[in-house]
């Protein structure tokens, strides 16, 4: 029999585990590679991932599921073992990124469209048939003195609304990413704009979610922070905190089980630090946690520099990163823990 979506979608979230997003497409790990100089192939992105899955302790303590790149949900570790059996060896649930990428949108100039809804339906099928039991989709919505425009933020929204009825319609628990973006151009909005148009996101979106009869209690929710852009930071780790909570209780309704924030550009310890003020001194009505990208793995991926002979360190660097979020989801991080490993 199989097992309730709404049953899942509270596994991820809970115990202050969560989600390692592990599901850079080609391109993107192609740019992560080269900031170490290391060739993307079949074989590095192999070994690159099994460094991370393989770090057994972190990931059964703090991870409780990894998203995953197409590829990577197909392939197998050196020995031969599949990545899905691996990650399942570990209490962590295994996910596929479904969406095909945020495509220039015709007529709107410096907006995108996320694609890949045609066909959907039969892709969901296969992933499930492979393990996956949750799927993720990424809508990019730019900031700027003029954008986002209502005819991107209501396209997008919509996307990711029949992408979630398609997942629940299949038995796989859809987390719903809208990325209000920190680090797009110009980069140098304030936090109040953010808050504007992250409010503005949500609304859209839940609206949308609303009229595709998703079952609320069956998703996870993948948001931004509400901060200052890349190129104007300067709000406090106070602030961040309180202006996202006050856009989150105002536009996510309490059915929905839990928030797994993105990492979007911030360093890897300001993810941690933001994460935990959200999750200390603030009555919430859903589980909070991490479904980070780069704040998890930077510095294991510094760490490890493409040689074997550094496997260990990467590992190191991952399970420690993974513990100081896992402590953050709890609202218990404290900066002299960095100090201290
Ligand atoms: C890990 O990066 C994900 C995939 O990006 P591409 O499709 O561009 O290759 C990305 O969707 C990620 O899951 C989220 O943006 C969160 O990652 P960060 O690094 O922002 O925490």
């Amino acid at each position: 029999m199989s097992e309730r979506l709404e049953d899942i979608a509270v596994r991820m979230v809970a115990g202050g585990r969560g989600l390692l997003a592990a599901d850079e497409s080609t391109g993107t790990i192609g740019k992560r590679f080269d900031t170490i100089g290391l060739q993307s192939t079949e074989t590095s992105r192999r070994d690159y991932r099994e460094m991370l899955f393989r770090t057994e302790d972190a990931m059964r303590q703090y991870i409780s599921g990894a998203i995953l790149y197409e590829e990577t949900l197909h392939q197998k570790a050196a020995d031969g073992t599949p990545f899905v059996d691996i990650i399942r060896a570990a209490d962590s649930i295994p996910g596929i990124k479904v969406d095909i990428g945020a495509k220039p949108m015709a007529a709107y100039p410096g907006e995108t469209i996320t694609e890949g809804l045609d066909g959907l339906a039969e892709r969901l099928a296969k992933y499930y048939e492979a393990g996956a039991r949750f799927a993720k989709w990424r809508g990019v919505i730019a900031i700027s003195p003029t954008l986002p425009t209502w005819g991107s933020m209501k396209a997008n929204a919509h996307a990711l609304a029949r992408y979630a009825a398609l997942c629940q319609q299949a038995n796989i628990v859809p987390i719903v990413e809208p990325e209000c973006l920190m680090d797009g151009k110009p980069g140098d909005h304030n936090i109040d704009r953010c808050a504007e148009v992250t409010e503005w996101t949500l609304r859209t979106v839940f609206e949308e979610l609303a009229d595709a009869r998703v079952s609320l209690e069956g998703m996870i929710l993948k948001p931004n922070m509400v901060i200052d852009g890349k190129n104007a930071r300067k709000a406090s780790v106070a602030e961040v905190a309180e202006r996202t909570v006050e856009v989150l209780k105002r536009t996510v309704p309490s059915a929905v089980p839990g928030i797994a924030f993105l990492s979007g550009g911030q360093s890897s310890e300001e993810a941690t630090a933001h994460l935990s003020a959200i999750n200390s001194g603030y009555d919430l009505p859903w589980a909070v946690t991490f479904s980070y990208g780069r704040a998890l793995q930077d510095t294991a991926l510094k760490a490890w520099g493409g040689k074997p002979e550094n496997v260990a360190a990467g590992q190191r660097a991952f399970a420690h990163r993974a513990e100081m979020n896992s402590l953050a989801a709890k609202g218990s991080w404290k900066k002299d823990l960095e100090q201290a490993a």
